[in-house]
């Protein structure tokens, strides 16, 4: 009796033996204990190919920061070597990347087209159910198109709400960062839990009867499907670039905020590539055109990132306070709390340029200064034990306990947004 093979298998199969392999790639955690050693691992980079985790780049490695960057397996040895030979500490956060790849999945990848919202789901996945969910809660979801990607791929954005009149309203994105999964998971869950406690959850049906939500499931969907298909650990998203073979630009580089200034590099070749000119990517350029659209009633703007545990606020490109630092310091410190209080996981917050680095074009800082006065970036889990890698079975409490830092700052932008 022949054997039908599912299509999705063999999508999936395809995927799996065309998607670069990091069989025996190692990721490092060193943390420089002064100047020379911060020169050294500069050097390193400089000849070695080291894919930074965190910081982004080795632009921003300073003395006692834990430096994390992944050396493939080829390099690895040499690498381990040159840091013996010039007593650097380091410790192996990740031995063999690929069986970690693969970890991730808990060993239930989910090539079904089945949502699932435990489990990593693939764009093709998350597009469907983002038909799905506003069909099924016509009175709470609408589905929008706000452009397309540089592949052509339509650019969904939910609307979460109960529809009535002039609405403050809060836009939040996930998936600027291809490889940070974790961060489209959290904006999938947020929606589940905004349609299933509705009428139910005291301060949901508060917020949701007074208060819109602008979901931004997947920003980056290109680099998302690459990191799918190809390349686990792409950031970028997938444009060309003139003169060169290397693709992509860092949307989180490519905001009209101090664009092409502190943080970011004009080798297209980088990872934190700025692009030739802010906004000079389609999908930067739509969400920033809707944004600014919208302006009259978005009061709050949430970017979700991983790793790294923290919670940001502006400036990322300048050292000059934000004119209600105070404020967003203390509604800050509170929606840490509140996340903590469900599992006990610690958070730092601040601004971001002393909390993580200093970067422009972001599009945390571009929204602030677009008038949007409550503007945060999450880092969500880990803190590098698993770093991109974060295992499905992490994705409910690490979804469960930033669900509470978000309604804290929703309920804040809410009582005190004019
Ligand atoms: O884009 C980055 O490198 C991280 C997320 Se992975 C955020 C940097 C801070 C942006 C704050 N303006
Ligand atoms: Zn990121």
């Amino acid at each position: 009796m022949k054997r039908i093979v599912p299509s999705g298998l063999i999508v999936a199969i395809f995927a799996l033996v065309s998607a670069s392999s990091f069989d025996r790639a190692k990721v490092f955690r060193v943390k420089p204990q002064n100047e020379r050693q911060v020169k050294f691992i500069k050097d390193l980079a400089s000849i070695k190919q080291l894919d930074f985790w965190h910081p982004d780049s080795a632009l921003h490695v300073v003395t006692h920061m834990e430096v994390d960057f992944h050396v493939s397996a080829d390099q690895s040895r040499a690498v381990q070597t040159f840091m013996e030979q010039n007593r650097i500490q380091y410790e192996v956060l990740l031995h063999n990347l690929q069986e970690e790849i693969e970890k991730q999945f808990d060993g239930k990848k989910n090539f079904t087209a089945r949502h699932c919202y435990t489990k990593y789901n693939s764009w093709d996945t998350i597009a469907a159910w983002t038909a799905r969910i506003a069909k099924k809660y016509p009175k709470l979801v609408s589905r929008i198109e706000i452009g397309n990607t540089f592949e052509q791929r339509p650019m969904y954005l939910l609307q979460v709400g109960k529809v009535s009149g002039r609405k403050k309203t809060i836009f939040m994105d996930c998936g600027i960062h291809a490889r940070e999964w974790i961060s489209p998971a959290f904006c999938q869950w947020f929606v589940k839990q905004a349609t299933r406690t509705y009428g139910k959850d005291k301060t949901m049906t508060y917020l949701l009867d007074n208060l819109n939500f602008y979901v931004l499931p997947v920003f980056n969907i290109d680099g998302y499907v690459w990191s799918w298909t190809k390349d686990r650990l792409w950031r970028k998203n997938r444009s060309n670039n003139s003169n060169t073979d290397c693709i992509g630009t860092d949307l989180n580089r490519n905001f009209n905020a101090a664009w092409g200034t502190v943080g970011v590099s004009d080798d297209p070749c980088d990872e934190i590539y700025c692009g030739t000119a802010a906004e000079s990517e389609k999908e930067t350029k739509a969400v920033a055109t809707f944004i600014r659209e919208n302006l009259h009633s978005i009061k709050g703007y949430l970017t979700i990132h991983s790793y790294s545990q923290m919670l940001l606020f502006p400036y990322g490109y300048t050292s000059r306070k934000a004119p209600n630092h105070d404020e967003l310091n203390k509604v800050a410190e509170e929606a840490v709390e509140a996340l903590s209080s469900m599992y006990g996981t610690k958070y730092k917050y601040g601004v971001s340029a002393t909390i993580i680095y200093p970067t422009s074009g972001s599009s945390d800082d571009w929204a602030y200064d677009e008038g949007i006065k409550y503007s945060f970036g999450f880092e969500l889990r880990d803190r590098g034990k698993y770093g991109f890698l974060l295992p499905q079975s992490k994705i409910k409490p690490t979804c469960k306990e930033t669900m509470l830092a978000v309604m804290h700052i929703a309920k804040y932008v809410l009582n005190h947004a004019s």
